[in-house]
C-alpha cells in the first residue's frame, strides 16, 4: 500500500494495530506526556482502548455507498481517489483548485486519537492520522468577513450507487461555524493506524470534528468554501427537528426518537458494552467556551 504522507513515520514504524499498539504505549509513558501535553487530543489518549481496525472499517456510514452498515466497505472501493484536489474558494485571498498531494507536501501530519460518537448512539475510538484544518484554512487565506466554512464530498454517480436514491439531497454538505473549524482539535484526516484512510471512511480526506455528532464530520471532500453566513447542511435539510446545524454531542439533549444519555461501544460483542456519553463527547475542557453564551437545548 502507497503512502501518501510524509513525515518521520515510515510503513516500518506504523504498519498495523500491533505495532500500533505498542509504539502508543510508548507515547505514554511519563517523558513523552510531557512533550505531547501541548497537542490537543493526545492528554486524553492514555485511557482511551481503540476500536479494531475490522470494526473502524466495515461498520460505516457513508450513504453514497448505501444505507447499510456493511455497504461502504462493500462498494466504496469504486471511488477513484486519484487524481484528487479540494477546491477552496468564498471569502479566501487565494481560491484555487489545491491537488491531494500538494496539500500533504505542506501539511504536518500527526496521530489524534479521538472518540467517535454518531447521532445513532454508537461509538468508536478511531486512531486518526491527518493535518489540523486551521493549517489548510491558513493556506488559503481567509478573509476577515468570513464567518462559517462550507464542505462539499464528491458527487459520482457511476461510482456511488447510493445516490441513486434521494435518501439526501446529494452532493453532501457539511458545514462549520469558522471557530469551530480553526479550533485545534478539527482535523481533516487522512489516514487511520498509520494507513491511508479506506475510502469506506472518506478518502482521501475527510473531517473530523471529535466533539460533535460523527455526521459533522463529512467525507471524500472536494470543496471548501469560506462564507458570511451559515452554510445548508445535509442531514439539517432533511430533518431540522432532529439534526441541528451545531450537533454538539450532548447526553441532556435527546434525539426527538431515542436518548443521547449513553451509547453502544462498538466492537465489544454481541451483548455490547454501553456506557454514558460525555459532554462534547469528552471535550468540553477543550470546547464548551466556544459555546458559552448559547442555550444548548435551542441551538443542538
Ligand atoms: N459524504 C458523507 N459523509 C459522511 C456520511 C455520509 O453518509 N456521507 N455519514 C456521516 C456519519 S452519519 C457518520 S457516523 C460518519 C461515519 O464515519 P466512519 O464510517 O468513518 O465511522 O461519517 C459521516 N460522514
Ligand atoms: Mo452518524
Amino acid at each position: 500500500m502507497a503512502y501518501r504522507w510524509t513525515n518521520d513515520l515510515t510503513d516500518r514504524d506504523v504498519t498495523d494495530e500491533a505495532i500500533y499498539l505498542n509504539r502508543r504505549q510508548l507515547l505514554s509513558g511519563a517523558a513523552a506526556g510531557v512533550g505531547l501535553a501541548g497537542v490537543a487530543g493526545v492528554a486524553h489518549a492514555a485511557d482511551l482502548e481503540p476500536t479494531s481496525w475490522e470494526d473502524v472499517t466495515s461498520y460505516n456510514n457513508y450513504y453514497e455507498f448505501g444505507t447499510g452498515k456493511d455497504d461502504p466497505a462493500k462498494h466504496a472501493h469504486r471511488l477513484t481517489t486519484e487524481p484528487w484536489s479540494v477546491q477552496i474558494d468564498g471569502l479566501v485571498d487565494r481560491p484555487g483548485a489545491y491537488a491531494f498531494e500538494d496539500i500533504m507536501s505542506k501539511m504536518t501530519i500527526e496521530e489524534r486519537l479521538y472518540r467517535f460518537r454518531c447521532v445513532e448512539a454508537w461509538s468508536m475510538v478511531i486512531p486518526w492520522n491527518g493535518f489540523e484544518l486551521a493549517d489548510l484554512l491558513d493556506m488559503a487565506g481567509v478573509q476577515s468577513g468570513a464567518k462559517y466554512v462550507a464542505f462539499e464530498t464528491v458527487l459520482r454517480p457511476d461510482e456511488m450507487p447510493g445516490v441513486a436514491r434521494p435518501v439526501l439531497d446529494w452532493p453532501y454538505v457539511e458545514g462549520l461555524r469558522l471557530d469551530e473549524a480553526m479550533h485545534p482539535l478539527t482535523i481533516m484526516a487522512t489516514g487511520i493506524y498509520g494507513r491511508d484512510i479506506p475510502n469506506q471512511n472518506g478518502a482521501p480526506l475527510r473531517l473530523v470534528v471529535p466533539w460533535k455528532y460523527g455526521f459533522k464530520s463529512i467525507k471524500s471532500i472536494v470543496r471548501i468554501t469560506l462564507t458570511d453566513s451559515e452554510p445548508p447542511t445535509s442531514w439539517n435539510k432533511a430533518n431540522a427537528r432532529e439534526y441541528g446545524f451545531f450537533s454538539n454531542v450532548n447526553p441532556e439533549v435527546d434525539h426527538p426518537r431515542w436518548s443521547q444519555a449513553s451509547e453502544r461501544v462498538i466492537g465489544t460483542g454481541l451483548f455490547a458494552r454501553r456506557q454514558d456519553t460525555l459532554m462534547f463527547n469528552g471535550y468540553a475542557d477543550e470546547v464548551a467556551s466556544l459555546y458559552a453564551d448559547m442555550d444548548l437545548t435551542k441551538n443542538f
